[in-house]
């Protein structure tokens, strides 16, 4: 079992797409075990992008995640990292492929609309840092059996 934290970003919700991007992630049969909207803060931002700092793009990196709320999920399962990343596409959206949320929507690196973690390692770490235990749930779902073997 894996968990994958899933961040919306300013760019996706003030364009409106929420609601088709969480219907992708929906309908691909993934489970949801957190779902919320806040404002990332700089502290916030900062701990959740420390793998980047000193990078020339930091700055504006924590400049675009904190410019306006966010839409945060945690799905959890089987394979869960890597079917996101596959959904989500190539950082560039240049070269993200269509079908994919990043080729689908986004023209630029730096308003790529969405961030999904990258190893399982990560999907914890992140997951933590967004989500009081509190705050995910888990649940059962008979119709797990008609969408894993
Ligand atoms: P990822 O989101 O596909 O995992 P990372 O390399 O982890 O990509 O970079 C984190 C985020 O930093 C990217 O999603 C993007 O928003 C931003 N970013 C990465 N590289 C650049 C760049 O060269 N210019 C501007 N922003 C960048
Ligand atoms: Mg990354």
């Amino acid at each position: 079992m894996e968990r994958s934290l899933i961040i919306l970003k300013p760019d996706a919700v003030q364009r409106g797409l929420v609601s088709t991007i969480l219907g992708r992630l929906e309908q691909r049969g993934l489970r949801f075990a957190g779902l919320k909207m806040m404002h990332v803060t700089q502290e916030l931002a900062r701990k959740h992008y420390a793998e980047h700092e000193g990078k020339p793009f930091f700055a504006g990196l924590i400049e675009y995640i904190t410019s306006g709320p966010v839409v945060v999920i945690v799905v959890s399962g089987k394979n869960v990292i890597e079917t996101v990343r596959t959904m989500v596409g190539a950082t560039n959206p240049v070269k993200a492929a269509p079908g994919t949320i990043r080729g689908d929507f986004g023209l630029e690196i730096g308003r790529n609309l969405i961030h999904a973690s990258d190893s399982p390692e990560s999907g914890e770490r992140e997951t933590s840092i967004f989500f009081a235990s509190n705050e995910l749930v888990t649940m059962e779902r008979s119709v797990d059996r008609w969408i894993y073997e």
